[in-house]
């Protein structure tokens, strides 16, 4: 049998840590690359980790873009999704027209909630898996990739409309262990998969750490995460904002969260603790005038709770006001409103 090919749609700091990971089992990995393409196709990727050590990783192919891709016609098992989630910028979904076959796996590692539909949407026939990641890693040049710490992969099924049971003999959830199992053979021990319900948990509870330290960081002029915590005020603000979701998620999955996850109050303690003087990454979108991915990380956590008929008044209000800030600092110079 071929072996899996892989192809990395958006091979920025995530995509090109974990994709030089998998290339280390042997597994073909190619990358579509934007901006730094000619920097990837001369001289690959050069990736520093405290973990893994200092190597190049030469991809397999490298596509300047998606055309590019579909123009290899090659059977891709797996499409691993690592832009940034930005639909109100573009819905990168229509992107993969043409490169999704039969028995492909598009696995979106990205931030937010929500950002599997457009895919189910567009390709209702290949599985869909939704992966979450804590990571830190970065590119501060072309092709240059500096892991930091951490490595924490989580992969389920994206099936909200089947039942538990259905699930375990679904495609997507071999898929799901198997795409794990390649991340386990390159070196990735933390790795796991997940149910699509212990994968959404997961998700809905990373929402509760990144919409209320994220834009909080970025509506106080840049505050570090230890700042926030440790500021009386601020720190009731990152409670009460973690604790509305917290609240409201297990209402719109039916169930509580597992137990091992942490409360409110355990994160703002751990982040108490931490002097490194991190910032969320929305941080420095907002400073070099990146769009932020608001919509996945606020705007659809409302709006999917408002469909249940939730409230969360609190995430309602940074949205309104990150949103109105995003549209002041992009506005063309001159314009009144
Ligand atoms: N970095 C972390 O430590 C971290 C941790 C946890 C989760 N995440 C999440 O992981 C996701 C990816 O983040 P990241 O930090 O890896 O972002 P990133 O470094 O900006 O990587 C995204 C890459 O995708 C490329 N891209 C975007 N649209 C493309 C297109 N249409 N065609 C080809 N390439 C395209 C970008 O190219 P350009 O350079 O041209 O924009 C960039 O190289 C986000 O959802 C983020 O929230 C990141
Ligand atoms: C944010 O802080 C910077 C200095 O770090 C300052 O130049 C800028 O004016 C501040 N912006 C606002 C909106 O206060
Ligand atoms: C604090 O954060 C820094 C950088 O983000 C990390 O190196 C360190 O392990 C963290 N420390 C604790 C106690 O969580
Ligand atoms: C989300 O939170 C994690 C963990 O606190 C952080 O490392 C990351 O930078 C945040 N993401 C964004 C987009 O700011
Ligand atoms: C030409 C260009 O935009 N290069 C970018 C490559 O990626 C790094 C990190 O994402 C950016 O800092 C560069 O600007």
């Amino acid at each position: 049998m071929a072996p899996p090919e892989v192809l990395i749609f958006g091979a920025g700091a995530v995509g090109a840590f974990y994709g030089s990971l998998i290339a280390k089992t042997g597994t073909p990995v190619s990358v579509v690359c934007r901006s730094n393409y000619s920097a990837v196709k001369a001289s690959g990727f050069a990736v520093t980790s405290p973990q893994y050590g200092s190597y190049t990783w030469t991809p397999t192919r490298v596509f300047s873009s998606a055309d590019a891709a579909r123009s290899a016609g090659v059977h891709w098992s797996y499409i691993v999704v690592t832009t940034k989630a930005l639909p109100d910028v573009s819905d990168d979904s229509a992107l993969l027209d043409g490169l999704v076959s039969d028995g492909t796996a598009v696995v979106l590692v990205q931030n937010g909630l929500g950002v599997e539909e457009p895919y189910t949407r567009r390709f209702p026939h290949a599985s869909v898996l939704s992966a979450v990641t804590i990571v830190s890693a970065s590119q501060p040049s072309h092709g240059k990739i500096t892991h930091n710490r951490w490595t924490r992969v989580n992969t389920g099924p994206y099936l909200p409309d089947i039942g538990a049971a259905a699930e375990s003999s679904h495609p997507a959830t071999a898929k799901a262990k198997e795409f794990t199992d390649l991340l386990v053979s390159g070196g990735v021990k933390d790795a796991s998969a997940y149910t699509h319900q212990k994968l959404q948990q997961v998700r809905w509870h990373k929402i509760a750490i990144n919409a209320s330290m994220n834009p909080s960081s970025v509506l106080s002029n840049g505050s570090s995460n230890a700042a926030m915590a440790l500021d009386p005020d601020l720190s009731a603000h990152l409670k009460a904002v973690m604790e509305e979701v917290l609240t409201t998620a297990p209402k719109i999955l039916g169930a509580p969260f597992p137990l091992e996850f942490a409360t409110a109050e355990h994160i703002i303690r751990s982040t108490r603790k931490n002097d490194s003087g991190s910032r969320p990454s929305m941080w420095g979108d907002w400073e070099s005038g990146r769009p932020m991915e608001l919509e996945v990380i606020l705007g659809n956590p409302i709006r999917i709770a408002r469909e249940k008929g939730y409230e969360m008044p609190r995430m309602q209000t940074l949205y309104a006001l990150l949103k109105m800030a995003q549209t002041n600092r992009d506005k063309p110079k001159g314009s009144k409103l």
